[in-house]
């Protein structure tokens, strides 16, 4: 499997931190997808990554449907539940980290891409995803609580996704604190980093 990425994306760094969780073999294909030569849309054409190109040349895309094709691959580590309420639980913690992220990369294009001029970036639109990254971010520490995992008794996806996202506002936005003012998300976070899939892929 070929997977197509960049070392800084969330999404990427949820599939690679999955992948090897997992103990699965890929090869890493580093893609800008913001330049005018990337090739990105001849495997997806969203023009986005993660999108993971199969042995057969098929095209697999977006992250959550990445993850959840990984998580069938191998019995070794199941980060999904199969069914029901747990199953749905640990989709909407995903969903909640992805959440942040994408409101996160709305927020970071409408400030900083390259091909918007000054006048057309909206300070109401920036504010109204900024709130999104903030309420994400608190509804994430009420749901994790004392508990040592978002949810149930392992490791899960979960985790994973509020990991990935929360690495990557503090790398993007170093502005919001969330390491002083919520120290149960701190020590999740920082546990999560005792782990190779993490350590190995820090934005
Ligand atoms: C989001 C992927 C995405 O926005 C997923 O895979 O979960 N829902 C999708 N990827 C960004 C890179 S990044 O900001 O992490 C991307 O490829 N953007 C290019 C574009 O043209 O929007």
């Amino acid at each position: 499997m070929k997977l197509i990425g960049s070392a800084a994306s969330p999404y990427v760094r949820k599939v690679r931190v999955v992948m090897a969780e997992k103990r699965l073999d890929y090869q890493f294909a580093i893609e800008d997808v913001w330049s005018d030569t990337t090739a990105i849309s001849a495997s997806n054409p969203l023009g986005k990554v993660p999108c993971l190109v199969m042995e057969g040349g098929e095209a697999m895309f977006d992250s959550r449907v990445i993850v959840e094709y990984l998580d069938t691959l191998s019995p070794v580590g199941k980060l999904i539940p199969q069914q029901g309420r747990e199953r749905a639980e640990v989709k909407t913690w995903e969903a909640l980290a992805d959440g942040v992220m994408d409101a996160g990369v709305l927020w970071r294009m409408e400030a900083t891409w390259a091909r918007r001029a000054d006048g057309e970036r909206s300070q109401a639109w920036m504010d109204r995803q900024q709130r999104k990254v903030v309420d994400g971010i608190a509804a994430m520490a009420k749901g994790l609580g004392d508990k040592p995992f978002c949810s149930g008794i392992h490791l899960s996806l979960s985790d994973i996704a509020v990991g990935c996202a929360l690495g990557w506002i503090g790398f993007r936005f170093p502005e919001i604190d969330w390491r002083g003012e919520y120290p149960n998300l701190v020590r999740l976070y920082d546990k999560l980093m005792l782990r190779p899939s993490f350590l190995d892929t820090k934005p």
